[in-house]
């Protein structure tokens, strides 16, 4: 008895320590498929806001300009939601329709 006794307390001691350290929620960023979007310009995209090399921009857009959807990257929320600002401003500013959106992860 003792002993369950101890192992019940312990169990309680590592939930409790786990819910406040809680880590923060993530965020999923993907970038959307369009039309009129250069190929160009969404790897350019990638590699400025993502900090993607060439190679893995490249590979993100093949994957969206042919699955119509794509991850980009994985951040906590306030960061998440800097991305899809950035990326729909620039994108704006350069006259393209691209677009970016996030869900929990
Ligand atoms: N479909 C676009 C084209 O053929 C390219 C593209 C890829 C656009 C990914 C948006 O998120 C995107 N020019």
């Amino acid at each position: 008895m003792g002993r369950e006794e101890k192992h019940d307390r312990e169990g309680r001691t590592a939930t409790k320590t786990r819910s406040q350290v809680k880590r923060p929620a993530m965020f999923k960023v993907f970038l959307l498929n369009d039309d009129y979007t250069t190929m160009e310009f969404v790897v350019e995209v990638l590699q400025k806001f993502f900090q993607k090399s060439v190679e893995e921009a490249t590979r993100i857009m093949l994957h969206v300009h042919y699955k119509g959807t794509g991850v980009c990257g994985i951040y906590p929320r306030e960061i998440a939601e800097t991305k899809v600002s950035q990326v729909i401003d620039y994108s704006r500013k350069h006259e393209y329709p691209l677009q970016c959106t996030m869900e929990e992860a």
